[in-house]
């Protein structure tokens, strides 16, 4: 018989080890300010080890530290672009723009990106029928552990004018409680880090500036507090249709 699922998220992305191992090759071979000198084999191996016979609710931040310090990667200042509700389109943008850099454009990132991983106590397997969930089950497992300090990681390198993509078509256009608001704003180092710039995408008719939005004006509130300057500006509806539409042939000549 099956076993009934222990927890509710989905389980370790079947060839997990396989898919980091095969990502990081392609990385290290392809990808414009990769790391030099990196063994793939090992990271592969430290990632794992992050996590298998551990307690999937019970991961600290000390258990990913072997594999960030094999990942340690600069992005020149200016080249940071957070993002927050907006996914798709930030990494349609650094597509297209490949000298801008989400967390997901640079080796740690690009590992996991999608990917889901646990472990169990007492095994040495990855458990493929499920893994916590942050919310249902338990924040401290794998997968949202190793998001909290690589974004944490990545913030706490910035530098210059930073980038942030936020979706303006939702009401929490700016959420304290998201990654970007709970950890990747407060990591921001002002001694670094001049300015924070804010995109807010729509992909509605503006009704009026969604710069102007209370959330808006809260992250404006928490970026110049910490002495970092906050600017805003919202992106039109075709800009998104002529990123995601570059086919169109009006678009062409905006791309
Ligand atoms: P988001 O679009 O709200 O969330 C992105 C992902 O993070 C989703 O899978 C969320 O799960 C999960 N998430 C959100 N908040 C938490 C939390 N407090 N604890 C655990 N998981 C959480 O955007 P966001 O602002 O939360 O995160 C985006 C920013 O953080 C970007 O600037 C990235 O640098 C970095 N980041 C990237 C990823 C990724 O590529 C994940 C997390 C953070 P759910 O709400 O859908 O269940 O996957």
């Amino acid at each position: 018989w099956l076993q009934p699922h222990k927890w509710n998220g989905p389980g370790t992305t079947e060839h997990f080890a396989a898919i980091v191992l095969g990502r990081c090759s392609n990385y290290t071979q392809t990808a414009p300010l990769a790391p030099r000198n990196v063994d793939c084999q090992k990271i592969q191996e430290t990632f794992k080890n992050a996590f298998i016979s551990k307690n999937p609710c019970n991961i600290t931040e000390e258990d990913y530290q072997p594999l960030m310090k094999l990942t340690t990667q600069t992005i020149p200042c200016n080249k940071t672009l957070f993002w927050s509700r907006a996914k798709q389109v930030a990494h349609q943008y650094t597509q297209l723009h490949q000298d801008m850099f989400t967390l997901e454009d640079t080796l740690l990132g690009y590992l996991a990106d999608g990917l889901m991983w646990c472990g169990d106590a007492g095994t040495s397997e990855v458990d493929h029928q499920s893994c916590p969930d942050w919310k249902k089950d338990c924040p401290n497992n794998p997968v949202s552990v190793f998001w909290k300090i690589a974004s944490q990681r990545f913030a706490e390198a910035a530098c210059g004018v930073v980038h942030v993509i936020l979706n303006g078509t939702i009401s929490k256009t700016f959420d304290e409680n998201s990654t970007f608001g709970s950890v990747e704003v407060i990591h921001l180092r002002p001694e670094r880090v001049q300015a924070l710039h804010a995109w807010v995408i729509y992909n509605v008719e503006v009704p009026s500036d969604p710069c102007m939005a209370s959330s808006i004006n809260k992250l404006k509130s928490i970026v110049t507090q910490r002495n970092i300057a906050f600017r805003c500006q919202h992106r039109p509806a075709t800009y998104i249709n002529h990123v995601t539409n570059p086919e169109r042939s009006a678009c062409s000549s905006m791309i």
